[in-house]
């Protein structure tokens, strides 16, 4: 069996290591799981190559050697139901090699996201008894972890229906086998975390209503249109009668989430869940479509944040943890994150690596309803989240005040200071007329835009000139008519309003607004447009009624450094404008995401009822809901709902 490992005493002579006592640590790998295939050999990502790539990464890095090594074993048909119908037990045995293609493939074609092969059946009985054997093991204390690098994953799987890449649900099939089957091993209590990039949705309803399991999803949900799309994994998912309270789910509500992202849902969710419920054992539904390169994913998670992930969770059941494979689908980056894990679990170095980011601001908003939804069956969540804590995002606008903080402190310094040596180089540029746009244009930044400009069309009369559907009167464009370089959508925490009476683009109607403030209970949807800095000029010019062949921008590099210090600044030159004021609204990578809207004396003026608060006409917001929708970022009634909430909303 390919499984079994050669050279098996290497640790033993290799020095680094005699006399140390690491871990007991079971690895499973069996070959015959790479039988499992496309039937014509079209590209999948869900690939047999996926677990070779982890086993040879684990081997080259001589960890296997340092390990129980275990091939495969099948899982008995009398476990496979303690989870499964009956009828979908018999229904994946039947996939035997027997059978003609052409039966196989009307069956996975009625399937969700399912293939199937002749070597499909053997495989999934694999993958669920070595999640067995391992977790057998480690119960029994023979091991005291394990990692069973199986496929085809198992966490999609539900009692009477394949789906998702997964036949049976090993980690379900597992859990039920210590608990039901095993009384003898003391396994009471399971605590199943589930940190693939997609929601666990087949073990969250096998235990449901069995409060002997605490379940732990945290995967991208975006409003349900995630796969598997629907409410399931939403955070409002808590279990139901016994079970109440013993099914967890933290929804992201954006990809890209990363290492900072899944750690604040670790400290502020898990960790201490898991604490009050003390499982007798630990299984980790071990996905790796989180990380960073993913094709499928979009999220961010490094090796290191994998690592100090499983090592929390080694913390409990006295290390007792069993991780199985599930998703994951860039092969170089499973392999690295495979190994970090490994090496987490023999416990024989440090963890090395850091993490400098700051979680999402939706992040916080979604740990915080978590955390509320859930408080009343785990008091360690009641206590509100501080303001400094939640205040460390990735949208960070440091305030610049005499402060006791020397990090912050240090941190202005050196902004000012790159300032000053901006104002340098742009007083040499001033005097060369209007070369200003040739230094703008070398800069990028992310233009959110959450009124008409969220439907492209219209975005695109700014760069290219022009008027589209329900607009009265054309744009010039900018200098620069290149194409947005990307384009994206993102949710912020600020209040989206409408008001005004008419403008000349749209005749009768309030236009909308964002207040330049956050608060952490709105959500304003933006559509951005990866644009120049010379680009996002000519954008301002426009909205404030301004000419764009002006010999100074009105927002230049000295600006762009200052707006991420104070988080907004009102532009002198467009006072009289009504989208005079830019705000800065975090980074993408090393990108600022800038959105112009109105001053905040003139939102008080709003408040105070001298500016008219006013219902967009019905073109104006037609243009907003047909952003939404061909964005892809919501349905007609969604897109409408959300228009017609920020408009009858009081300021
Ligand atoms: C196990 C896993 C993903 C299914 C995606 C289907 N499944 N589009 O990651
Ligand atoms: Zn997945």
């Amino acid at each position: 069996m390919a499984g079994e490992s050669s050279g098996s005493n290497f640790g033993d002579c290799n020095g680094e290591f005699v006399g140390k006592s690491h871990r007991k640590v079971g690895l499973v790998y069996d070959e015959a799981m790479c039988k499992h295939d496309t039937p014509d050999g079209e590209d999948h990502p869900e690939c047999p190559d996926r677990i070779r790539v982890i086993w040879e990464k684990l081997q080259f890095a001589g960890v296997t050697q340092r390990c129980v090594v275990l091939g495969g074993s099948k899982a008995e048909d009398k476990h496979l139901q303690l989870v499964h119908t009956k009828d979908h037990v018999n229904l994946v045995k039947s996939l035997s090699t027997k059978q003609k293609d052409y039966r196989r493939n009307r069956i996975a074609s009625q399937l969700n996201s399912i293939y199937l092969n002749g070597g499909s059946s053997e495989a999934a009985y694999l993958a669920a008894g070595s999640v067995v054997e391992v977790a057998e093991k480690v119960a029994e204390g023979e091991l005291d972890c394990g990692f069973a690098i199986v496929r085809p994953p198992g966490h999609h799987a539900e009692a009477d229906e394949a789906m998702g890449f997964c036949l049976f649900n090993n980690v379900a099939v597992a859990a039920s086998y210590l608990l039901n089957e095993r009384p003898d091993l003391g396994i009471k209590k399971i605590l199943i975390v589930d940190w693939d990039v997609h929601h666990g949705n087949g073990t969250q309803k096998m235990f449901w209503k069995d409060p002997r399991v605490l379940f732990f999803s945290v995967h991208r949900h975006e409003s349900g249109s995630f796969y598997p799309a629907g409410d399931d994994g939403y955070y409002n998912m808590v279990g139901e009668g016994p079970g109440e309270g013993f099914n967890i789910n933290v929804p992201w509500e954006q990809g890209r989430c990363g290492d900072a992202d899944y750690l604040a849902a670790w400290d502020h969710i898990l960790i201490p869940v898991a604490k009050e419920f003390n499982p007798d054992i630990v299984l980790l539904s071990a996905g790796f479509d989180a990380a960073i390169g993913d094709p499928l994913g979009g999220c961010r998670v490094t090796p290191y944040g994998y690592s100090v992930m499983l090592k929390k969770l080694m913390e409990f059941s006295q290390g007792k943890i069993v991780m199985a494979l599930e998703g994951g689908y860039n092969l170089d980056s499973i392999a690295k994150s495979s190994l970090a894990c490994v090496q987490v679990l023999l416990e024989d170095k440090p963890i090395q690596g850091s993490s400098e980011a700051y979680p999402f601001e939706t992040t916080w908003r979604v740990i915080q309803a978590v955390r509320k939804r859930l408080c009343a069956y785990w008091p360690s969540l009641a206590e509100e989240l501080s303001l400094k804590l939640i205040d460390q995002k990735t949208p960070t606008p440091i305030i610049v005040t005499s402060s006791s903080d020397s990090e912050t402190e240090d941190y202005a310094n050196e902004i000012l200071d790159q300032m000053s040596k901006l104002n340098i180089e742009n007083h040499q540029v001033d005097t060369v007329s209007t070369s200003w746009r040739t230094d703008l244009a070398k800069v990028d930044v992310w233009y959110a835009s959450f009124g008409s400009n969220m439907w492209k069309p219209r975005f695109l009369c700014y760069i290219e000139g022009g008027q589209a559907e329900g607009m009265k009167k054309a744009c010039v464009g900018s200098m620069d008519k290149s194409p947005p370089k990307e384009i994206m959508w993102e949710t912020f925490p600020h209040r989206l309003f409408f008001g005004r009476e008419s403008t000349v683009t749209w005749g009768v109607g309030g236009v909308a607004f964002t207040n330049p403030l956050t608060n952490l209970n709105d959500q304003t949807h933006m559509c951005l447009y990866r644009i120049t800095l010379e680009q996002f000029n000519d954008v301002l010019f426009q909205e404030n009624g301004l000419k764009v062949d002006s010999d100074s921008p009105l927002f230049d590099l000295a600006a762009l450094q200052l707006v991420q210090n104070k988080g907004s600044i009102p532009l002198e030159a467009a006072s009289d404008g009504w989208y005079g004021n830019v705000v800065f609204l975090g980074k993408q990578g090393d990108i600022p995401v800038l959105t112009m809207t109105c001053t905040l004396s003139a939102v008080e003026k709003f408040t105070s009822g001298e500016f008219p608060l006013r219902a967009p006409a019905k073109a104006y917001a037609n243009t907003l809901v047909r952003g939404l929708v061909e964005g892809g970022r919501f349905s007609e009634e969604e897109a409408q709902a959300y228009i017609d909430n920020a408009a009858s909303k009081p300021l």
